[in-house]
């Protein structure tokens, strides 16, 4: 009793903030999802779902199965190892407890490496729990079944065993709050579209997800024993593919083991060229979608670019006097996916969406220059399509400069026409001269 009254008199900041988190929390849910929107309210999903794959991250989870139920209740169901429910040494409570309603106690206490959080990840299950109205916990682990019970972040039934079990995992039923949000009802496509993309970057992770809203229940799973490989096919679906590559180029490495703990990471990358002329790139960071980009994006195209300039002159497929293929030359027509992961993710930009760790720019770098100069030795039928491709596009870009400087010298057209429409006609002429 004396040390309690002790702590409630210290001003100790940490002390304040574990005492009223969560109802800072439901007073300014903004700071914690960004918005409370469809956008925040789908944002609890992604909060639950990150932290069952990080389970998986660490090597414990295969399986995670979201359903949304008639009620637009949304139940995330795992077999990681399940929140530990020791009693918490400092709070004298169950750590499942300490977990659901102190904020930002949600990360895990051993040393995952990679962790999904950033930008507005990462927040932790406490903030779920905080913005919904009523939430069940259930643990499977160490022999049993444990339940508790929350209502806009308060304990309302106390930790119990339920039953006996022979597996581990941790399944969280929440009811999102209208008092917090301006909607209520989740969107299938979206749900589907993001956990599809996560199994993706997961090789091997089940995903299920079950909309039980409508007459026939839907259910979709998903599973990738090729992971961003097969990523790479599915957004390339329908697509005439360069010849010889309907297996997609896959690279990874990681940082050499004497790298320091900051400067540690893991980069996967995987590319297919198809007829078209597009570039299709998509980039993540500890499996949350760069929009922006950043430095793994960078590293990248700067290998890319360089490595086939090597190539094909080392080939003579660009002879001496040609002019070197430009980043946008060789990527037109290519689709891939960049995957990194790495302990402490720096995210910037306009949406805290782009890739700031500079680090992973070099590293990504390393790997895909040396990845891809191994590939293409290795299947010079390959390298020499993709060469040829970019060695057109190079060809047509050329072609529509010169076109266009020659419009410019054209006194008549210069005035008389709308410049759009103008470049627009010489380009296609340049490019049916190809
Ligand atoms: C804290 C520590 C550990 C795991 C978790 C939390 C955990 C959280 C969630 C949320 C959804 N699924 C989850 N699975 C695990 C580490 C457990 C240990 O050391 O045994």
């Amino acid at each position: 009793m004396a040390a309690q009254t002790k702590k409630e008199n210290s001003y100790d900041a940490g002390e304040i903030q574990i005492l009223e988190g969560l109802e800072a929390v439901r007073k300014r849910p903004g700071m914690y999802i960004g918005t409370t929107s469809a956008s925040g309210l789908h944002h609890l999903v992604w909060e639950i779902v990150d932290n069952s794959v990080d389970e998986a991250m660490a090597g414990f989870c295969k399986k995670i199965k979201v359903t949304v139920h008639p009620d637009n209740s949304i139940t995330v169901e795992d077999n990681g190892r399940g929140i530990p429910v020791a009693m918490h040494p400092k709070k004298r409570i169950p750590t499942l407890e300490v977990v659901l309603t102190i904020l930002h106690a949600g990360g895990k206490f051993d040393n995952t490496a990679y962790k999904v959080s950033g930008g507005l990840h990462g927040v932790g299950v406490s903030v779920v729990n905080a913005l919904s109205k009523r939430l069940i916990a259930q643990v499977k682990r160490d022999g049993f079944i444990y339940e508790m019970e929350f209502a806009r972040g308060k304990t309302t039934k106390k930790m119990t065993k339920v039953g006996k079990t022979k597996v581990t995992g941790t399944t969280i039923t929440f009811w999102p709050d209208e008092e917090i949000f301006e909607t209520t009802t989740y969107n299938f496509d979206t749900l589907n579209d993001r956990l599809q993309e996560t199994a993706f970057l997961n090789r091997n992770l089940k995903i299920t997800l079950t909309d039980e809203r409508e007459l026939t229940p839907r259910t979709v799973e998903y599973c990738y024993a090729g992971g961003i490989v097969d990523f790479v096919k599915f957004l390339n679906e329908g697509k005439e593919i360069l010849p010889g590559l309907s297996k997609p180029i896959f690279i990874e490495g990681k940082s050499d083991s004497s790298a320091p703990a900051s400067q540690m990471g893991e980069v996967e990358v995987a590319l297919q060229w198809n007829k078209g002329f597009s570039e299709r790139t998509l980039s993540f960071a500890n499996d949350i979608f760069t929009e922006e980009g950043g430095m793994h994006l960078t590293g990248f195209r700067n290998a890319l670019t360089k490595v086939i300039n090597d190539y094909a002159k080392k080939n003579s497929i660009l002879k001496a006097k040609d002019p070197e293929l430009q980043g946008d030359d060789i990527r037109e027509g290519m689709t891939a996916v960049i995957s990194v992961k790495l302990p402490d993710p720096q995210f910037e930009g306009q949406t805290k969406a782009k890739l700031g760790s500079s680090y992973m720019r070099t590293l990504t770098n390393r790997v895909v220059a040396n990845g891809l100069a191994d590939y293409l030795e290795e299947h010079p039928n390959q390298a020499k399509e993709i060469c040829k491709k970019a060695a057109q596009a190079a060809k047509g870009r050329l072609a529509a400069q010169k076109a266009r400087q020659a419009t410019r010298k054209t006194p008549l057209l210069g005035s008389s026409m709308p410049g759009k429409l103008a470049d627009c006609s010489v380009k296609d002429a340049a490019m049916t001269e190809l």
